[in-house]
This record gives structure tokens, sequence and C-alpha cells, in this order.
């Protein structure tokens, strides 16, 4: 059987990428903690490791783990989110045009438009819950289109099929960072996408102790590039994070299923609290995507974002107050966190695009862990009395 592609999704991430130590039988793949692998004259390798930057078998067993839930024929892992985000954009040259969804994490914001910019990018920021907007947007040398959905933090849900149709027509990359969905909630190479990019800092390590990046992708000349930039570049993963991400995937089905049920029953109470102007998850029915997220996604995800009554001051008040909801960035591990995107996460982003994007004093994120969701809820209850 390949397992790559023939097995159902929690069995993929359990067994896919892995085998039984040939050597000892062990059955989970071992931490290869080795920088360099021993030739027995010059080029003749015992397998097809020569040194750990170019590639390792914990890091490969990862890599063909993640492909396989993706349902892609590659990955290739980084050292981090922000890094794999960098090597897409390093397929690109001076002059070229990247189409940007306006409402991304903050540092992938700045990396597009503080670093790359000077290095001869052009970049134009689209709201690409507008079909028409994009479409206006491309230009001859558009080269990328990077998407995000749903995006952090306000939780648009972009249209994966329509934006990938529409890149493939022009001739540009569809890239779609699927951090905030997983592989268990969505697959936008099933959709049109050529690449997918996952921050496995969050859901995909889902235990707040690793940081990682993955790109995934079908196409072999795609990969071929990418994998010269990888070694190229060298931002690869730690062999230990690679082997704590691999334990990870193994429950990545199960940790999803408990963030979407707690998730929605938060966003529900809240959306029903005195003290909460407005709530947005993609699982609510007052969400204006709601059909689009119930169409591309299996359910609504982990994350709740929400405007406060009373503006910053009522904002403090509550993150100050809450005590199973940790106040700290990232997302996606099995605790609890809450975070204000425009002081924290999103502090990078001029203040005149985060006020276009909503990103306002008194937007609070959650990511709603798998605690017991009556503790969460009560924790809420009482930062917001
Ligand atoms: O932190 P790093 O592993 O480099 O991942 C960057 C990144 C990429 N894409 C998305 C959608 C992200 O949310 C992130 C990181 N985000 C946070 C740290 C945060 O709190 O939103």
């Amino acid at each position: 059987m390949d397992t790559q592609r023939d097995l159902k999704f929690a069995s993929k991430a359990i067994h896919a990428g892995q085998r039984p130590d040939p050597a000892t039988g062990a059955i989970i793949t071992p931490i290869y903690q080795t920088s360099t692998f021993v030739q027995s004259s010059p080029g003749v390798f015992k397998g097809e490791y020569d040194y750990s930057r170019a590639a390792n078998p914990t890091r490969t067993a990862l890599q063909d783990n993640i492909a396989a839930l993706e349902g892609g024929r590659h990955a290739l892992a980084y050292a981090s989110g922000v890094a794999a985000t960098g090597a897409v954009v390093h397929l690109l040259r001076e002059g070229d045009h990247v189409i940007l969804c306006d409402d991304v994490y903050g540092g992938t914001n700045r990396l597009f438009n503080r670093v790359f910019k000077q290095h001869g990018l052009d970049i134009s920021m689209v709201d690409l819950t507008n079909e028409k907007a994009y479409r206006d947007a491309f230009r001859d040398n558009t080269r990328l289109v990077w998407v995000e959905t749903p995006t952090n933090p306000t939780l648009k849900i972009i249209d994966i099929e329509m934006v990938s149709a529409i890149a493939r027509e022009k001739d540009a990359i569809a890239a779609v960072d699927n951090t905030f969905a997983t592989p268990y909630l969505q697959n936008p190479l099933s959709m049109g996408a050529h690449i997918v990019c996952h921050s496995t800092t969050k859901y995909i390590g889902g235990h707040s102790d690793a940081i990682g990046g993955v790109l995934i992708m079908d196409d072999d000349d795609l990969h071929e590039r990418l994998k010269f930039l990888q070694l190229s570049e060298g931002a690869v993963p730690g062999i230990f994070e690679c082997f704590l991400l691999l334990r990870s995937t193994k429950t990545l089905h199960v940790r999803m299923e408990r963030h979407c049920e707690n998730a929605e029953r938060v966003a529900r109470h809240l959306e029903a609290h005195d003290a909460i102007e407005r709530v947005i998850y993609p699982g609510l029915e007052s969400h204006p995507q709601h059909p689009l997220a119930m169409k591309q996604m299996k359910a609504g995800g982990g994350m709740v974002t929400a405007y406060l009554k009373g503006g910053l001051e009522a904002a403090r008040r509550m993150l100050e107050r809450l005590e199973i909801f940790a106040l700290a960035e990232s997302l996606g591990g099995v605790e609890s966190l809450v975070e204000h995107p425009a002081i924290m996460t999103h502090a990078s982003v001029p203040p005149e695009q985060r006020a276009a994007l909503g990103i306002s004093d008194s937007l609070v994120r959650l990511s709603v862990g798998i605690e017991d969701a009556d503790d969460l809820i009560a924790d809420l209850d009482a930062a917001l009395a």
C-alpha cells in the first residue's frame, strides 16, 4: 500500500513517511542527531544521505508525513514559518510583482513589505475576498499570489479555488498559508494552489514547544527549485524539532476535532455575551463568509476573534484577568492562549493599515485549546464580569 496516497487522514497521520527502524525495529523514527554521514569512497554513501543540511532521515520522515497529510507529492521543512515563507519568495526576481492578501500574520506583512521590498519586489496588498479587486491587481509581472485563509487575525475566508484558478490563468504561483486551518480541515492543493505553507509552530506542532515551518507542493519542478533553495540557504529545522513534530502529527486529527468543538462553543457563548460587540468565527452563521468556510473547510477551526465593548481599557482588563487563557503570542497549542493583535502580533503593521483591516484596540484573538470547554467559558465569564 502507498501510505502517501491510499490511507485515510487519521491513518496517514500516524503512519505516513514512517516505518519501523530497519536496524533495530524501533517503532518510532529515531532522532538521527548527526550532521554528517560516512562515505566509503568519495561520493559513495551508505544510503541517500551525505550532510544533514541537504537531508536527514528524521526530517525526511517528517516531510513525507506532512506531504501525505496535505495530499501533496513533496514537502520541505524549515526552521520557522517565516523561513518557509521566505523560501517561496526566493523563487522570484528583482522587479517581480506580488499580490499579498491584505490580512496576514504581522510577521508575513513585515517580511514582504520591509525586507523583500528592499530587494526590488513590488508588493500590492489586496482584499482577496473581492474578486474584482483581485483581478484588477494583476500586472504583466505578477509572479506570486500569497493567501492566508482564515486570515490572521480577522478570520476572513478567501476562496482558494477562485484565487488559484485566476493565478494559474495569469501564470502566477498561488501559495496558501494553511496554518490556521491545518491539513485536517482544508487541503489547498486539491483546490488548485501550487504551494501550501504552514507555521508548524502552531497546530501541527500543537504543544507550544517547537518553532518550525513547512512547504508542500505537487509539482516536481517547483519541488526541485525549492529543494535547491533549502540546501543553498540552509534555513532547515533541527533534528530534535523534526522528531517533536513527527510525534505531534500523530494526534493532529484528534486535537483538531476538540479545538473546533471548543472554539465553536466559546464563539457561541461570546456572541450572546453583553460585554462583547461582535464575534468572528468561520463556523458561526453570522460570519460574512460562512457558506464559503463550510465549503472549503471541514469545520470552523480553533481560532476566535472578538471585538469588546469599551475599547482598549476593556480589552486590557479582560486580558489581565483571564486565568486559564494565557496572555501570549502564538496559537494552535493544546493550551488556550489569548492576545491583543494591535499591541502584540500585528504591532509591526502600520497603524493606518491596521485601522483599515479592523485590527482595532478592542479586538482580542483567542486560540481555543483542548481543555474542558466549561472551564474555558467560566474563565471568560469571570474575566468579562
Ligand atoms: O512564527 P513562525 O513559525 O515563523 O510562523 C510565522 C507565521 C506564519 N503564518 C501564520 C499564519 C502565522 O500565524 C505565523 C506566526 N503567527 C504568530 C506567532 C501569531 O501569534 O499569530
